[in-house]
């Protein structure tokens, strides 16, 4: 028994050399009824879609943002407004419905996009409605929505958008830019940024959302254009102050609404033999992996070896129970 554990724990550690999991992304629109997006980075394709403005108490909005993941909980705000809820983060049910606390006239200027969770902070991206007038905040609450600090920047006409934490180092997009964030070392309620050049990604394609996965350490970026949204890897060179983006997918070949803007993206881990995704292993993964044995059903490969086979199963039967009850 102990020589089958050696050897699994040797297959998972090569599993992280690769990224599983899913990336939940905003879709700012005007023109469409927005909805909520998982992208499934085993099938590579869009398999969720919620609809927030149809849950008890969720006021409509036209960008619900999927703004963090703390290791339990996928956290939903929307642009215009202080909506705060949590959601289940693989299935995206709603557990509780609820809006930040503190004064509301900070919404009459500022809005609200990506956000990040570090070291039990949620930290939001809060571009001005009109970055020709005003600047961004960093807005930092507790789990529970209570404000714990307020960040500005005198960065001109730059809109914060995309936020994100990469081992505890903030990163950010808005208005074209790629930047590093900065706490001022004299203001501890002032901010700056550090421009990166972007390298890969159209220069039509609006900047959006931010994520990243600590196990593969693989930075995420959605964007989007009139004819095109997309799924970037980014690779940071900080000495350089560079960034060069890679090609994931392209999110409108998946179903993600041509029009609409991926302003937040936030990942989630995939739970190990969970197969269908819905943050579970039990019977339906076994199912799931035994129905598609001996062929290449990505969701069934688990070890994305590009076979379903006894080591798919292994990984079912060993990890059964994971995620359960959550
Ligand atoms: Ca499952
Ligand atoms: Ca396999």
């Amino acid at each position: 028994m102990r020589l089958f554990f050696g050897v699994l724990g040797l297959c998972w550690g090569f599993s992280l050399a690769y990224s599983d999991g899913y990336l939940w992304l905003s879709a700012a629109s005007t023109s469409q009824t927005p909805q909520v997006y998982r992208f499934n980075l085993r099938t590579a394709q869009i398999d969720r879609t919620v609809s927030p403005a149809q849950v008890n108490g969720v006021p409509p909005s036209p960008d619900y943002t999927p703004f963090a993941y703390d290791g339990s909980v996928l956290y939903l705000g929307a642009y215009d407004q202080g909506l705060f809820a949590r959601l289940h983060g693989y299935t995206g049910s709603f557990l509780s419905v609820g809006a930040y606390d503190w004064c509301s006239c900070f919404f009459g200027h500022h809005g609200l996009r990506d956000g990040a969770a570090t070291e039990g902070v949620l930290w939001r991206a809060a571009p001005p409605h009109n970055p020709a007038y005003s600047y961004s905040y960093l807005v930092a609450t507790d789990p529970n929505g209570e404000l714990v600090e307020m960040l500005t920047t005198f960065a001109q006409n730059f809109a914060l958008t995309g936020l994100e934490s990469v081992n505890g180092t903030l990163y950010g997009t808005g208005s074209g830019r790629f930047v590093r964030i900065v706490r001022d070392e004299q203001n501890d309620w002032l901010f700056h940024v550090v421009d990166y050049a972007l390298s890969g990604v159209p220069a039509n394609h609006q900047l959006g959302g931010l994520a990243y996965d600590p196990l593969s350490q693989t930075l995420y970026m959605a964007t989007a254009s009139e004819s095109e949204a997309a799924l970037w890897s980014v690779q940071i060179d900080d000495a350089q102050q560079i960034a060069t983006a890679s090609l994931v997918a392209l999110l409108h070949e998946k179903g993600y609404p041509l029009g609409s803007i991926p302003t937040a993206l936030t990942w989630v881990p995939a739970i190990p033999g969970d197969a269908n995704g819905d943050g579970c292993t039990d019977d339906a993964d076994l199912l799931n992996v035994l129905f598609n044995f001996g062929g290449d059903h990505l969701e069934s490969d688990l070890n994305r070896d590009g076979v379903v086979d006894d080591a798919d199963l292994l990984e079912v039967l060993f990890q059964f129970g994971q995620g359960c009850g959550n």
